[in-house]
């Protein structure tokens, strides 16, 4: 069957199948042995869940969080439907989202969970490739157990056929274990940003505890024993959990590792290290007194660091609490309320056409797998195998989504990066940019939207889009980085794996290696 599209151009598939089941303790722990950057693309689903248990399988194939290969066919939605929160924490201001799994200075429209039940289902019968349905605010959805639930229990009644996610700071996990596993969530995030109450004191001023604010190192110890307790009933019940940790330099950067450790142990599936956001816009503690967040280099660092423990989440994007659409996208803005009042929703005959897109996708994904498997291979025997270079280069690829490199490079809003070495290619994040086409002469302090993304792509040796203009061109090539619009449509890792053989093939590897030793 012909694929809908999920937004302006790509397609999208998905991997196999495999039957649901129990346990997965065993898989969680499963998970964490092929982490670690070896041959290949480690980032990739094809790493991550090779190995999986077939129940395990299931719940992570179509999840664009849980799956970093699914990111680029299928889609999450989140309905912003709890306001409340029991804590504080000093990257927060409460006009605001919650900043622990949603981009930092971001309103979302508050809805009740009828009308946000109304919208999923809009959602889902507009867009079949949606397959995960998020609660993550605008507050704490645990500290709103009404509301969460009560959306929750609605959806699994008359959506069967998504996912359901939760995310939460931990404090009041451990008493909605058991509420969490009637609805059948399969997918639980908690936000774990240090194991050490004194860590924990310099990040969260107090928590709402049995009725009593308490402050300081109290409770951090108390939040810290909860998050805990609350990961090992999930892990206990065969929930899978994600932890997020956002990395505050000087502040828990050094610490991360050690959470990372001890939430593997303890049997998280995969753990998402994001970055502080702190504009001091924002009005947060850490924004108005200073505090930096990561560089992309520290980042890395740290996630590759965590990599030796357990599967990271490279992919994150800090969605909004309302957002709609592939990571990185946000289509919120075709769903309004007064837009879905007048649609009529047939959800059984839009079930029918999901599972069809479904299975089509499952098909088409397949095939590709197949095929990348085989050209991956041959161009490694042709070249990379012989060892002659081995330093890693950075690429920048321009996507809308489907795997494969298909936006131009003006209308690029973010930028996927991969790294590639004789080991093979890995995917390392994204950096998001201002649109060079969209951008306008300046995009704020006298910069450039080309400016702005020069910088952006800073330690980047090529940026591999469909199509680049004559105008950026010049800039590119005099910031050390390659345009290179040759391989419009073609899956992402296989190109980078091309260009990388390419420049390897004319020496520019050998040149710069030779560069480095000699400032070294
Ligand atoms: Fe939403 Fe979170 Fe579920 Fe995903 S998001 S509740 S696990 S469905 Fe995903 Fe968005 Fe990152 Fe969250 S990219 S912020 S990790
Ligand atoms: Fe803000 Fe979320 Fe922290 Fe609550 S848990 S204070 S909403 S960042």
């Amino acid at each position: 069957m012909q694929l809908p599209v999920l937004n302006n151009s790509a397609s999208f598939s998905h991997p196999n199948p495999p039957p649901a089941g129990e346990g997965a303790n065993e898989a969680q722990g499963a998970t964490s042995k092929s982490s670690g950057c070896s041959a290949g693309s480690c980032g990739s689903t094809d790493d991550q869940m090779g190995h999986l248990p077939e129940h395990i399988r299931q719940k992570v194939f179509n999840h664009p969080c849980y799956s970093e290969e699914a990111h680029h066919y299928f889609a999450r939605m989140h309905v912003a439907v709890a306001p409340a929160c029991n804590i504080q924490c000093n990257y927060c201001n409460r006009k605001y989202d919650c900043a622990n799994e949603s981009r930092p200075g971001v309103v979302s429209e508050l809805h009740h969970p009828v009308q946000a039940v109304k919208k999923v289902l809009a959602v889902a019968a507009t867009i079949p490739q949606m397959t995960v349905l998020g609660i993550a605010g605008p507050g704490d959805p645990l500290a709103n157990p009404e509301r969460t639930f009560e959306t929750f229990r609605m959806l699994s009644e008359q959506a069967p056929d998504i996912k359901l996610c939760v995310s939460t700071n931990g404090l009041s996990l451990p008493d909605q274990v058991e509420e969490l596993a009637k609805y059948n969530i399969d997918h639980v995030t908690i936000t774990i940003n240090c194991v050490d109450a004194d860590v924990g004191a310099q990040i969260y001023p107090w928590i709402f505890w049995k009725n009593k604010r308490i402050k300081g190192r109290e409770g951090a110890a108390i939040l810290i024993e909860q998050q805990q307790k609350g990961l090992e009933m999930l892990v206990a019940k065969g929930i899978l959990v994600k932890v997020n940790s956002v990395m505050i330099p000087g502040v828990n950067d050094q610490h991360l590792a050690e959470v990372s450790k001890i939430v593997k142990a303890k049997g998280a599936f995969l753990h998402n290290v994001m970055p502080l956001i702190s504009e001091a816009e924002h009005g947060t503690y850490y924004g108005l007194t200073g505090q930096r967040g990561p560089t992309h280099d520290e980042l890395q660092a740290l996630q590759d660091a965590c990599s030796g423990d357990m599967n990271m989440m490279r992919h994150c994007r800090q969605c909004r609490a309302d957002a709609v659409g592939l990571l990185g996208e946000d289509r919120g803005s075709e769903f309004t309320m007064d837009k879905i009042e007048e649609m009529d929703i047939n959800y059984p005959e839009a079930m029918k056409m999901r599972a069809e897109v479904h299975a089509a996708i499952n098909e088409e994904l397949e095939s590709k797998r197949l095929a990348k498997e085989a050209k991956v291979q041959l161009v490694s025997i042709q070249g990379i195998q012989k060892k002659e270079v081995t330093r890693p280069v950075l690429m920048a690829v321009a996507t809308k989504g489907g795997g494969v490199i298909n936006e131009h490079f003006g209308h690029a809003s973010e930028f996927l990066i991969y790294e590639a070495s004789s080991e093979g290619v890995r995917f390392i994040g994204h950096r998001k940019t201002t649109p060079y086409c969209e951008g306008g002469d300046t995009c704020g302090d006298g910069e450039s939207a080309l400016d702005k993304t020069l910088k952006v792509l800073a330690g980047c040796e090529a940026v591999l889009c469909s199509k680049v203009g004559y105008e950026p061109w010049g800039p590119l090539e005099a910031a050390g980085i390659q345009p290179n619009g040759e391989h419009a449509m073609e899956a992402i890792e296989e190109a980078v794996l091309k260009v990388y053989d390419e420049m390897r093939v004319v020496g520019k590897l050998e040149a710069k290696l030779d560069e480095q030793q000699k400032v070294a």
